[in-house]
């Protein structure tokens, strides 16, 4: 039973022995096997639009090392590029919007959003569902609001994303009409990702650190809170655990856990935080530093001794990375972690 299994305990805060281990980007190019799949697509886009694919890649990291939970293959983007902004993942590039939205026109005459055009998405989820041992969980996931209009409007990637900034400072009122039809695509996306079989739900606001403190509010945390609502308000989706992983956000965690999110994902910065005035609201997934897995094992074995240390008391904590795993990660640290992690 999903519910008897030790990710699902720790979103309820339950207190256990040995914390749940997944990690983000769990399905990656860092594994041979993944990039034996990928070299024969070109479009990455065009590899998350086929289900059995998906699959496969999915399953790779748990048959491998044991995880206790699974996410969906996918990508954050598969929202904008239903909204007509052609995606493409350009080699060494990143992702490149063929569609930008450039102009206030380009948000006036957006398409309503068709949930249907993301059905390869869905079919995905019950894929995996169907392929996954029955006690292993499965994550479903979308990109936040905020961080799926920064890209949309950037048409890319970025380091500062100053564009996308300075669009939304000049058109806040139109910026608020696109990051209200996000959020309405996010919550049916979501929802059907649930139907289909999804267990959990994560929401990766991985741009909030662009903000200030009183737009992070205003651009950002707003709709995540409309959507968490819109989705405890669903009788479909009102009991399905809730993760919300947000890029070093410039407001304290405890506004976080007001979200009614059931689990905080913190990145790998957010160290120095207060837990105790965490522990009775929220879980906490995290947060080693990735880059940690590119030095010896007796660093790895410091660092993540120090974050087990940290959170050994705290109940309803699951042990992750701080972000994703990255292509030059060495997988045989990847299992000496999850080793340490079960072992400590
Ligand atoms: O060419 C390749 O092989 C593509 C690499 C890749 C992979 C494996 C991309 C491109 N996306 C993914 C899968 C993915 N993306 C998953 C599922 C796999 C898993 O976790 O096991 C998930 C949950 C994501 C989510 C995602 N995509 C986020 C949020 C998490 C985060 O890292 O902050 C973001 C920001 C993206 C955008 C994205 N996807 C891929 C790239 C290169 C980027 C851009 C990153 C950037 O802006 O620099």
């Amino acid at each position: 039973m999903i519910e008897n299994s030790p990710f699902i305990k720790a979103l309820k805060k339950e207190p256990l022995e040995i914390p749940p281990i997944w990690y983000m980007r769990q399905a990656g190019r860092y594994m041979p096997e993944y990039r034996a799949v990928r070299s024969k697509f070109k479009n990455f886009l065009d590899m998350c639009k086929n289900p059995d694919v998906c699959c496969e890649l999915a399953m790779q990291p748990i048959d491998k090392f044991k995880l206790d939970a699974s996410i969906l293959f996918s990508d954050i983007l598969t929202i904008p590029d239903a909204f007509g902004l052609k995606v493409e993942f350009v080699e060494g590039e990143g992702p490149v919007f063929r569609n930008p939205i450039r102009k206030r026109i380009d948000i006036e005459s957006l398409p309503e959003f068709n949930p249907d055009d993301l059905d390869y998405v869905y079919k995905a989820v019950s894929n995996i569902r169907s392929a996954l041992p029955s006690h292993i969980p499965l994550i479903g996931f979308c990109g936040s609001p905020w961080t799926l209009a920064a890209y949309s409007i950037e048409g890319g990637s970025s380091k500062d994303f100053a564009f996308t900034r300075n669009f939304v400072a000049e058109n806040a009122d139109i910026s608020e009409i696109f990051l209200e039809k996000l959020t309405n695509a996010c919550f049916i996306y979501l929802k059907n990702q649930v139907i289909s079989g999804a267990n959990v739900l994560q929401i990766f606001d991985s741009w909030a650190n662009l903000l200030s403190e009183a737009d992070y509010f205003k651009y950002s945390l707003k709709h995540i809170n409309k959507l968490i609502h819109m989705i405890k308000s669903d009788p479909i989706t009102a009991d399905i655990p809730i993760i919300l992983f947000a890029r070093e956000p410039k407001c304290e965690p405890i506004v976080l856990a007001d979200s009614s999110a059931d689990c905080l994902s913190l990145f790998w910065s957010m160290d120095t935080i207060d837990i105790n005035q965490l522990k009775s609201k929220i879980s906490i997934q995290g947060n080693l530093n990735p880059a940690f897995l590119l030095e010896s094992r007796d660093t790895i074995k410091r660092e993540t001794y120090k974050i087990l240390d940290r959170y050994k008391n705290y109940p309803g904590y699951i042990f992750n990375l701080g972000h994703g795993i990255t292509p030059n990660i060495d997988p045989e640290n990847i299992k000496y972690l999850t080793d340490l992690v079960r072992s400590y």
